[in-house]
């Protein structure tokens, strides 16, 4: 399955993101600033491989079986350029309790950081594992990648819900909706401490 969706992955053009990183994005477009989303027209809903691993991280806990994804983000880790992801938390006004993502092409160590207690906790994040931040870890701690904790090209996907009051907007039944279609085609080519953080092999 790694290698089928690492080549589904590749029908997407990678636009360059933070710190040494590249992107593919689908889902609502968030202005975190001003706290607006908006809907692009031109997004057809996830890459089609998503919606199988969708299926079976459904199937691996209780706590996923009504997990609506309105966000696909993959994200490359460019080792040749020092690619890390800072710590931080997850907006909590757009995205919602649970937050989903699976470990691709390489291994790697999630880093969580409690800034109350100054608290650090370094999770081994094994190639084509899955893991699901909820509860405490996702509002009370950070959570990143540090730089020396890449060591080869990484491609990690992460699935994101809406919150509550936000899915029951127009706006976010239209997400739900558009992140439900049977899946987009490339157009390169066509054109810890409380809450739970989980941990499964895929
Ligand atoms: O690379 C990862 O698995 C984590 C990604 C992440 O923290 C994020 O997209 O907010």
């Amino acid at each position: 399955m790694e290698r089928q969706i690492l080549q589904s992955l590749q029908s997407w053009p990678w636009q360059p993101s933070q710190s040494g990183r590249w992107k593919q994005d689908f889902g609502p477009k968030a202005n975190f600033k001003k706290q607006q989303v908006k809907i692009p027209e031109t997004w057809e809903g996830f890459p089609s491989c998503s919606h199988q691993l969708l299926e079976l991280l459904r199937g691996k806990t209780e706590t996923l079986r009504d997990f609506e994804a309105v966000e696909c983000l993959s994200l490359w880790y460019d080792s040749d350029r020092g690619a890390s992801h800072a710590l931080h938390v997850d907006d909590l006004w757009l995205w919602g309790q649970r937050i989903v993502g699976v470990s691709l092409q390489s291994p790697s160590i999630f880093t969580f950081f409690d800034p109350v207690n100054s608290v650090c906790v370094r999770v081994p994040l094994p190639q084509r594992s899955a893991y699901l931040i909820n509860g405490r870890v996702r509002v009370d701690w950070q959570h990143g990648i540090l730089a020396e904790d890449i060591w080869g090209p990484r491609v990690a996907m992460t699935f994101r819900e809406l919150t509550e009051p936000m899915a029951q907007t127009e706006l976010g039944r239209q997400a739900l909706e558009r992140a439900k279609l049977p899946g987009a085609r490339g157009f390169q080519r066509s054109r810890v401490c409380g809450g739970c953080f989980g941990l499964f092999l895929l």
